[in-house]
């Protein structure tokens, strides 16, 4: 009776020491990934250049100080020749996110678009008339499939309003577009 916990206990430190290592082993693993320069989102697996991202839904490693929302402190307008990346993520379902985006009035922005989920999607963006009309010629990624990444940079130098949306079938009408508001 007296040697049961006695025979009981090492063997169950044995597995809790085990697990412990485990666990560590996995977010020393996790770690790595995430601070792994120049490869932003682990399961996007590209890296977006200077500035990287800071406001992804998935979070990530990117950080910089052109991460930040026009009119804060720290924020760095895009031009030309450096835009400003900002990641949006298609789906799952019909939806964006983020919705709704702010720009500086006359930035270069970079829109990086990465499809979560198994319906293809496409982002257009431009003046808002023009959106929604899924007008040609307007700015846009198109076939942006499963976990694929497609890039669109625009210039936002007109009056405005603008927006975005997905023109597959059925999707704008389902509520897949956001708002670009101009700052400044
Ligand atoms: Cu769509």
């Amino acid at each position: 009776m007296l040697q049961t916990p006695a025979k009981r206990n090492p063997a169950f430190l044995v597995v809790l020491v085990v697990a412990i290592v485990a666990l560590l082993a996995a977010a020393a693993a996790f770690t790595a990934v995430l601070v792994r320069p120049g490869t932003g989102f682990g399961m996007v697996g590209a890296a977006y250049g200077p500035g990287g991202f800071g406001a992804g839904m998935m979070g990530g490693a990117g950080g910089g100080s052109n991460s930040s929302e026009p009119g804060t402190s720290g924020f760095v307008a895009g031009t030309a020749a450096a835009p400003r990346a900002i990641r949006v993520v298609a789906g799952p379902g019909d939806a964006f996110s983020p919705s709704s985006i702010s720009v500086a009035r006359g930035e270069t922005v970079t829109f990086v678009v990465t499809t979560a989920g198994p319906i293809v999607h496409e982002f257009m963006v431009g003046p808002a008339d023009a959106v929604a009309a899924d007008q040609p010629g307007t700015p846009e990624v198109a076939d942006v499939g499963m976990m694929q990444t497609k890039s669109v940079t625009v210039t936002f130098d007109g009056p405005g309003p603008y927006a975005f949306a997905c023109h597959q079938a059925g999707h704008y009408e389902a509520g897949m577009r956001g708002t670009i508001t101009i700052v400044g």
